[in-house]
């Protein structure tokens, strides 16, 4: 086939709804922009395990030890699928850390803060991992199939930790003066940054409109934040934290929330390398990666072995 009737048999593969798969030819700008996205989101839940796990010695309980312990494995197995996800596009895991720790693509933004007290724990599952559901289930249906497949068993394992953030903040709300004053100065910190998470403005998003029409993203980034704010506004009710935004009212004509606008200033400094953590976290990552180096090293010795056996 010619490249004419190849882009036309791709964009009716889009039209239909159906699954683009590695073997299938496709441009190659839609190539670049699924392994762009994969590959930061891929990053965000291998830097995303730094936060929490800094409370696994500190937890307050085994159990609390226990369900924390979990939690940040699963985020490890996430990073895994989607490298796995991107590495049928081409590009090798090992390339992607290394474009990773020297600055060449993107993590999330919100993991640029730090979680300062045990409360942070509980936010993190409640509202960035809440954050996380909104923009993922949606991506179940991705264009991408290696992607979109990643995406079901992800968001399965995100709604178990977003539950637990809740859990963990609903006891602590049940408990002392302090412990709901240590929440509620947690949701204060965390609730901007997570509505960041959702990316810029629609109107200042360089990338929607394309992403859109080829069906890697289904929604724009404004209408998953005002999704978001919708699910969580009832549960802080529930919870008895106020969200710190003083425009934030229901808006009977919309049926949803009307909110105020995060500090876009601030998450333009995040993304371009001037967060509070951003140094910290790229060189936690670069140093784990280099104390791995045996353990590679290693495993390909053995996989040479095991190899040159089989073929004796
Ligand atoms: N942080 O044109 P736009 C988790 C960048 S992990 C950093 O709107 P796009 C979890 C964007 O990349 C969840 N950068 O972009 C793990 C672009 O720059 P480049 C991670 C951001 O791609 C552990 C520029 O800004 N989730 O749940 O159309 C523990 C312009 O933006 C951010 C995903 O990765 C940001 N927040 O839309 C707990 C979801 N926002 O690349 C929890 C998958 C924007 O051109 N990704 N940028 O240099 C997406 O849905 C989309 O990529 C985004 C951005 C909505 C994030």
């Amino acid at each position: 086939m010619d490249e004419h009737s190849l882009l036309a048999s791709f964009e009716s593969t889009i039209g239909r709804h159906e699954r683009i798969e590695p073997r299938d030819w496709m441009p190659e700008g839609y190539r670049k922009t699924v392994v762009r996205q994969v590959a930061q989101h891929a990053h965000s839940e291998i830097i995303g395990m730094q936060p929490e796990g800094q409370w696994i010695g500190r937890a307050p309980s085994l159990r609390r030890k226990a369900i924390l312990l979990a939690k940040v494995q699963d985020e490890a197995g996430h990073g895994l699928y989607l490298y796995s996800a991107c590495e049928t596009l081409g590009v090798s895991r090992a390339e992607l850390t290394e474009m990773l720790i020297e600055g060449r693509q993107k993590y999330s933004s919100i993991f640029n803060y730090p979680a300062l007290s045990y409360a942070d724990v509980g936010t993190i599952g409640w509202l960035v991992d809440g954050a996380a559901i909104c923009n993922q289930v949606p991506l179940c249906r991705t264009s991408y199939g290696p992607y979109g497949r990643s995406m079901i068993r992800i968001c399965k394992e995100e709604s178990f930790h977003q539950r637990q953030g809740f859990e963990l903040l609903a006891t602590m709300m049940r408990g002392t003066d302090e412990q709901r004053a240590m929440v509620q100065e947690s949701v204060d910190r965390f609730w901007w940054p997570a509505l960041m998470m959702f990316g810029p403005p629609d109107d200042d998003s360089p990338n929607t409109a394309q992403s859109m029409a080829w069906g890697i993203k289904r929604n724009t980034n404004d209408d998953l934040r005002q999704r978001m704010v919708d699910m969580t506004v009832p549960q802080a009710a529930v919870l008895g934290v106020t969200l710190p935004d003083p425009d934030l009212k229901w808006n009977e004509e919309r049926q949803s929330y009307d909110f105020g606008a995060p500090d876009w200033d601030e998450f333009k400094a995040v993304i371009s390398g001037n967060g509070p953590c951003n140094t910290q976290r790229i060189a936690h990552r670069r140093r784990a990666h280099e104390d791995g180096a045996w353990v590679r090293e290693a495993a390909l010795a053995f996989a040479r072995r095991s190899n040159e056996e089989s073929h004796e």
